[in-house]
């Protein structure tokens, strides 16, 4: 090492010589291996193809071997699977006649308390059934009956003589056969009653039943008094899908009536069933339009309508009677539907109209859905209201 620090020393020249070589030397061996040296900017790089493969494959092998020591994730919840709406169970209709069962029967044992049947005792027992809305006569009549049948009796005989002589009366209005027989082509049911005593809704029901029962049914909107009254009958005609032939509002029900029958008998429908207008009985003109749907739907089929439903809201007591009186007088009501039976203590009022009428019990109504609408069987009905050993139906 001295003698080269000598040797620079004697020869200058040298260190001159050596200072341009060695850069030289320097950028020989950058050009011949810097490809490979890692740079900087290199890093910064996007990555490539090779990389962005090998990535998750290495992620992959870490997790297949995190996957041997780990608790195994547990699986996702599966997805509850939406099974079609089962058919509602029918409410018991003890339950949904609670109320007239309770105007009705419920008190007796209330107003006998220890007592046996005298002309006092029949007194407390009058003002019972008239609460019960059977009208004047028929709570006559019932009374005449536990006079003869249950004198000296207990609450027990005399719930027996109230059952057995309101069923006699019941089972004289309970219409013969199945009501969705079909007795025309079209079969022509027409709809009347006053307003907002369920028309519309027992249309809809009615369909959905003579659907069921394997038949096809065309609606008719004849209630053209409101657009809102010919939407409904719509809803329900896509709820039940049945066909529903309207006009505009305020056009001629009359018309509405012919058009559906036209409808129905093109296109083969079982049933046509024609909505009204709600109309009071008192108003003539109303009646009088009555009549000529009547009469058009008559020249229009054979022998229809076959049945003319008078609709009857439970909850209107002894108004439904005189209601019946007029609408039969003008157009030859063949069946009636008392409806609304669950939300009122009046329900006694079709045992006055069995009375005094004689016209067929065809339904009632005790609730808004489908399956609310039953026929009408007289047995049933009284089991309903003395609701002895849980009748059900
Ligand atoms: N709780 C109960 N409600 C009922 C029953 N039948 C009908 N309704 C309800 O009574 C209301 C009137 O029924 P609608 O069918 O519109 O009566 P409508 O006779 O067609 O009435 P208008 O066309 O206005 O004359 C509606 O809210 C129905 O849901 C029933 O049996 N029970
Ligand atoms: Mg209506």
């Amino acid at each position: 090492m001295e003698s080269l620090i000598q040797l620079i020393e004697e020869t200058p020249e040298l260190l001159l010589l050596g200072s341009l070589v060695l850069p030289l030397f320097l950028t020989l061996l950058i050009v011949v291996f810097g490809s490979e040296a890692p740079s900087p900017l290199d890093e910064e790089a996007e990555p490539t193809h090779e990389t962005s493969v090998e990535a998750p494959a290495a992620e992959a092998e870490a997790a297949s071997e995190l996957a041997d020591v780990a608790e195994p994730e547990p699986l996702p919840e599966p997805e509850p699977v939406v099974a079609p709406e089962p058919p509602r169970p029918r409410a018991r209709l003890a339950d949904r006649l609670r109320r007239t069962s309770e105007a009705l029967v419920g008190q007796i044992e209330g107003v006998l308390g220890g007592r046996t049947v005298d002309n006092d005792l029949l007194d407390d027992l009058e003002a019972l059934l008239f609460g019960a809305d059977l009208g004047v006569g028929t709570a006559e009549g019932l009374l005449q009956a536990v006079r003869k049948e249950a004198a000296g009796g207990d609450a027990a005989a005399v719930r027996a003589v109230l059952r057995n002589a309101i069923c006699e009366r019941l089972a004289t209005v309970e219409g013969a056969g199945d009501p969705f027989a079909t007795r025309g082509t079209p079969h022509v049911v027409l709809v009347l009653g006053v307003n907002g005593s369920g028309k519309t809704t027992t249309i809809g029901k009615l369909a959905a039943r003579f659907q069921e029962s394997g038949k096809t049914v065309i609606l008719g909107a004849g209630d053209t008094f409101r657009a809102a009254a010919i939407e409904q009958l719509q809803v329900w005609g896509e709820r039940v899908g049945c066909e529903v032939v309207a006009s505009q509002e305020g056009g001629d029900p009359a018309a509405v009536a012919f058009d559906t029958l036209k409808a129905a008998k093109a296109r083969g429908r079982d049933v046509a069933i024609i909505d009204t207008a709600g109309r009071l009985q008192t108003k003539e003109p109303l009646m009088e339009e009555l009549k000529k749907i009547h009469r058009v739907i008559g020249r229009e089929v054979d022998g229809a309508p076959h049945e003319v439903l008078l609709v009857l809201d439970g909850n209107t007591g002894q108004n439904a009677i005189s209601q019946a009186r007029v609408f039969t007088e003008a157009t030859g009501v063949t069946g009636l539907v008392v409806t609304k039976l669950d939300g009122t203590a009046k329900g006694g009022v079709i045992v006055g109209l069995a009375d005094e009428l004689h016209i067929p019990v065809r339904f009632i109504g005790v609730g808004e859905a489908i399956e609310d609408l039953r026929e009408f069987r007289a047995q049933e009905f009284v089991d309903a209201l003395f609701d002895e050993g849980g009748a059900t139906g």
